[in-house]
């Protein structure tokens, strides 16, 4: 079983993470995780501190001649924008950001708080996922995403791509999006919001592929594997809504119109028509791939800030306003592919378990064989 715990704050020294149950014998690529987190800084819509940094990990242990040892793996990130001792205390929080909760419920001021509600931490979040990715591909499971939707702006009805489809066209696109007419009117609509001195927020799906029939449970609810995607992508910043598949338009439709027609092919085994389900039925996956879409709701730090209250004279007074992004979607679909990585791997070896990657290669083959007779 996988687990994480990252530490640092966004204007702090460095961000770390450690990374708990990577089985020994994975080559580790190091090249690729850094790649994951250059993407996670690019995006249009983004303010002005990603200029600044330039995020590459470090190992601090578990890993040696670049193979994984099976201890747990620790990654270390420096922050250039380290200036948290210099920074000054706020004291009108941002109505939608956790500034008057996190305040009150640690009897603290407002600093402590936005140092280590903000996204920035997400970096950490990307290179673990981005280690279990690296597990996944040895196995032959792929992961990509898109941004469907920016405020008013949103690609029409949904295509059935595939990975390799969708990497192909999001390749040069700044918004991460499929549909390069759709990508203007984003950035129209992101324009828009600078011009208004506000902020935007909007959905992206994440498609996983290659993943076998059975990870997840029916049995249990804390191990359905829609559950476990639906929690860790609702920890992500800004996250206010997941779905699977078709998500919440299910509920609008005949259950003739819902659901997936099983077929059965003597060399590839069981499949199904469609994939409305999104790769998951009854908590297991299906083999069919993994759709899941997330909607972020717009950034709370607003260039005209709503009403807000200063806690020092608890007297109304304009939100603070601290330097931040227009929009992050872009951004949130690369953290959220790597969620999602993170989920499908603890998932398989959950499954597959073993200690070394030759074992869980043959637990895994044993299984593929079981299920094709
Ligand atoms: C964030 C505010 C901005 C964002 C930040 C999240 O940072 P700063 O206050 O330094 O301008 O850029 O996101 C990142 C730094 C990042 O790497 O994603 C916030 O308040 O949540």
């Amino acid at each position: 079983m996988l687990s994480y715990i990252t530490t640092g704050e966004s204007h702090g020294k460095y961000l770390a993470a450690i990374l708990e149950g990577i089985p020994s014998g994975l080559n580790m690529e190091l090249d690729f995780v850094n790649a994951q987190l250059a993407r996670r800084q690019q995006g249009y819509g983004r303010g002005g501190r990603q200029k600044i940094e330039t995020d590459t990990v470090e190992v601090m242990g578990g890993v040696i001649k670049c193979l994984t040892t099976g201890a747990p793996i620790g990654l270390l990130l420096m922050n250039k924008d380290f200036k948290i001792e210099q920074m000054p205390e706020l004291f009108r929080p941002r109505p939608g950001h956790a500034d008057l909760v996190g305040s009150l419920k640690y009897h603290q001021g407002i600093r402590p708080v936005l140092e280590r509600a903000s996204a920035r931490e997400t970096a950490m979040r990307v290179a673990v996922g981005s280690v279990c990715r690296v597990l996944l591909k040895t196995f032959g499971i792929e992961l990509t995403s898109h941004v469907t939707r920016v405020g008013k702006a949103h690609i029409g009805e949904e295509e059935n791509l595939t990975v390799a489809e969708i990497n192909r066209r999001v390749k040069k696109s700044e918004m991460n999006c499929i549909c390069p007419k759709t990508e203007i009117k984003m950035k129209e609509v992101i324009d828009e919001a600078r011009r208004r001195k506000d902020t935007l927020g909007g959905q992206y799906e994440v498609r996983v592929t290659g993943v076998p029939i059975g990870l997840g449970s029916y049995v249990h609810f804390e191990r359905k594997l829609d559950g476990r995607l639906a929690q860790i992508l609702m920890g992500m910043q800004s996250v206010k809504a997941v779905g699977i598949g078709l998500g919440t338009e299910v509920g609008s439709r005949f259950g003739s119109e819902s659901h997936d027609e099983i077929l059965h092919d003597k060399g590839k085994g069981y499949s199904h028509s469609t994939n409305r389900a999104g790769g998951i039925e009854g908590g297991v996956s299906n083999g069919s791939d993994i759709l899941v879409s997330a909607t972020m709701k717009p950034i709370s730090t607003l260039g005209q800030p709503l009403a807000s209250v200063n806690m020092l004279t608890k007297q109304p007074e304009k939100a603070d306003f601290e330097r931040s992004d227009i929009c992050a979607v872009p951004a949130g679909s690369v953290i959220g592919e790597a969620l999602v990585a993170y989920v499908i791997a603890d998932a398989f070896l959950e499954k597959f378990g073993g200690d070394s990657i030759t074992e869980i290669k043959r637990n895994y083959d044993g299984y593929l064989k079981q299920i094709h007779e």
